[in-house]
C-alpha cells in the first residue's frame, strides 16, 4: 500500500526481466525445490522442516490436520518493506511495483508456487492485494473476476485451497473514517458493495471462512463521534452480511478479528470479549465467531495466548492469525511466531476443543524489512511451522500425561459437592450461602502454586 513502490527503473537496474514471468511454467523460486522434512538436519539447515512432518499422526489426527497452515497474500507478496520512516527494501524480481493485472497475474502464480514448494494447504487475501482498484467500483469488480477466474484455476491445479477472504475496507482514503461505522451513510453503502461482491468471491473460491477486521471502524476523538450510533450501524452491516450469505449459500464461517488499535486510536473491536459483548448484544452471537491475532492481544495487553483460551471457553474461537509482537516495542509488528512455549499455550487451546476446523493458523506476518533475501520468505515459514510441530507435540504429551489438567480439576473440587454443588448448579440463595459462612467459619488459605505449574509445563517443553 506505500506509495514508495519500487519503480520498474530500480527494479530493472537489478537485472529484472517481468516479462521472463509471463510465459508458462516460469518458475519464481529458481533453487529452492519443495521443502522436505529432515528431522536429523542441524542448526545452520533453515530450509528444511525439523519438526513439521504433515503426515505425521500425533493424538489421531496429522499434522497437517491440526495445524492447517496458511500464507497470507498481503505480507508475503504485497509487503514491500517500507516503513513510516523509510522506502521499500524488498524486490521481488517478478514484481514491476505497478497496479498492473500483468503484474497482479505474476505475484499470485508466484503466490502458489510458492505455497506448493512449502507444502502450505492454505491461503488468504484481501480482495485489494489480488486486484487493483480500478476506476471505479465497476472497474474494480471487473478486475477482481479476473483475477479470481486465475485464482480458481491455481487453486485447482494446485490442490491449494482458501482458508478464508476479506475485504480491505480500511487502505483506500474514501475509508478514512471508517467504513460500517462512518458518519457517512454513502460510505456505508460503498463498503457493503464491496462486501457484497467479497462474499460472492469467497463462494466461487471455496473459502473456508470469511474474515471482518475493523481497520478504521474506531474513533481518533470521542468529541467529532456518536459511538452509539456507529455501533448500531456496524451491527446492521453485519446482519446485511449474513442475509446475503444465506441467500447466496456461502457455507463458510463469519469471523471477525479483534484488534485494540492502530489505525485507529480506539477500535471497537478491542478484544475476544468486546467482541463477544458486541456479538451478543445485537444478536449475532450464532451467526459470527472469531479469529484471534496474537500480536492484537498483546496489543491489548492481555498475554499471547489469553484471547484464544477466552473465546475458546465459550465456543468461538474460528481462526487463529498465528504470528507475534516484539513486548519490547509495543506495537503490530506481525513478526513470524518462534516461541515454542506461546505455541504450546496456543496448541493447547487447540487440542481440547477437537482442532480449528474450518479454520486454521494463518501467519499473519511479514519478514522484517531487513531480511532481503528470496529465501527469506521460505526460512520464516518454516521456523514458525516447526515453532507449532513443536507446540503440537509438546501440547499433546501435556494431554496425554493429564498431570497438569488432574491438578487444575482437583482445585475445583470444592464444586463439586455440598455447597459448591449448590453454587454450580445456581440452586442457592445468599441467606443459604451466609448461615454456611457463619457456621464454618474462615475459609482455609490453599496455595494457588503458580510456580508449580510453571514447573509442570517447563517438564514438558
Ligand atoms: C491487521 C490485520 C489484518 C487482518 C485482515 O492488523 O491483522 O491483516 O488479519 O484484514
Ligand atoms: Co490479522
Amino acid at each position: 500500500m506505500s506509495s514508495f513502490a519500487p519503480t520498474s527503473d530500480n527494479a530493472s537496474s537489478m537485472g529484472a526481466s517481468y516479462e521472463a514471468f509471463d510465459v508458462k511454467d516460469a518458475e519464481f523460486f529458481k533453487g529452492i525445490s519443495k521443502i522436505p522434512y529432515k528431522p536429523d538436519a542441524g542448526p545452520t539447515e533453515s530450509l528444511v522442516f525439523k519438526h513439521y512432518n504433515a503426515s505425521e499422526v500425533v493424538m489421531e489426527k496429522t499434522m497437517e490436520e491440526w495445524l492447517r497452515f496458511s500464507v497470507c497474500f498481503w505480507h508475503t507478496f504485497r509487503g514491500t518493506g517500507a516503513d513510516p520512516f523509510g522506502f521499500p527494501t524488498l524486490v521481488r524480481p517478478w514484481d514491476d511495483g505497478s497496479n498492473s493485472m500483468a503484474n497482479a497475474k505474476r505475484r499470485l502464480r508466484a503466490g502458489f508456487e510458492f505455497f506448493t514448494k512449502l507444502g502450505v494447504k492454505y491461503w488468504t487475501f484481501h480482495d485489494r492485494d489480488i486486484a487493483p482498484e480500478g476506476r471505479d467500483l465497476a472497474e474494480t469488480n471487473r478486475n477482481l473476476d479476473e483475477i479470481v477466474d486465475l485464482a480458481g484455476q491455481l487453486q485447482q491445479e494446485t490442490g491449494v485451497k482458501l482458508l478464508w477472504a476479506t475485504c480491505n475496507l480500511f487502505a483506500h482514503p474514501r475509508y478514512m473514517n471508517g467504513a460500517s461505522t462512518n458518519p457517512d451513510a454513502h460510505v456505508f453503502a460503498y463498503a457493503a458493495a464491496q462486501v457484497k461482491k467479497g462474499l460472492d468471491v469467497a463462494l466461487k473460491l471455496g473459502a473456508e471462512n470469511f474474515v471482518f477486521w475493523g481497520g478504521r471502524e474506531g474513533f481518533h476523538s470521542m468529541l467529532n463521534t456518536n459511538v452509539r450510533s456507529e455501533l448500531d450501524h456496524m451491527a446492521t452491516f453485519f446482519r446485511l452480511a449474513v442475509a446475503y450469505k444465506k441467500k447466496i449459500g456461502f457455507k463458510g464461517v463469519f469471523l471477525i478479528e479483534p484488534k485494540p488499535k492502530e489505525p485507529t486510536k480506539h477500535q471497537y473491536d478491542y478484544d475476544a470479549m468486546t467482541v463477544i459483548a458486541f456479538l451478543r448484544t445485537y444478536g449475532l452471537e450464532k451467526e459470527i465467531k472469531l479469529n484471534i491475532e496474537p500480536n492484537h492481544t498483546t496489543l491489548a495487553g492481555h498475554s499471547y495466548e489469553h484471547d484464544i483460551v477466552m473465546s475458546s471457553a465459550y465456543n468461538m474461537l474460528g481462526s487463529i492469525d498465528s504470528n507475534t509482537g516484539s513486548p519490547d516495542l509495543g506495537w503490530d509488528t506481525d513478526q513470524f511466531p518462534m516461541d515454542v512455549k506461546n505455541a504450546t499455550f496456543v496448541m493447547q487451546v487447540v487440542l481440547r476443543q477437537g482442532g480449528l476446523q474450518p479454520g486454521g493458523l494463518n501467519f499473519d506476518c511479514k519478514v522484517r524489512r531487513e531480511s532481503t533475501a528470496l529465501k527469506d520468505m521460505f526460512i520464516s515459514h518454516i521456523g514458525a511451522m516447526d515453532t507449532f510441530a513443536r507446540g503440537l507435540k509438546v501440547a499433546a504429551n501435556i494431554f496425554k500425561d493429564g498431570a497438569m489438567s488432574k491438578h487444575v480439576e482437583d482445585r475445583y473440587q470444592s464444586y463439586r459437592s455440598g455447597i459448591g454443588a449448590k453454587i454450580e448448579s445456581g440452586d442457592t440463595s445468599l441467606e443459604e450461602l451466609e448461615a454456611f459462612a457463619l457456621s464454618q467459619g474462615e475459609p482455609e488459605r490453599i496455595s494457588g502454586q503458580q510456580e508449580h505449574y510453571e514447573t509442570m509445563l517447563n517438564f514438558y517443553v
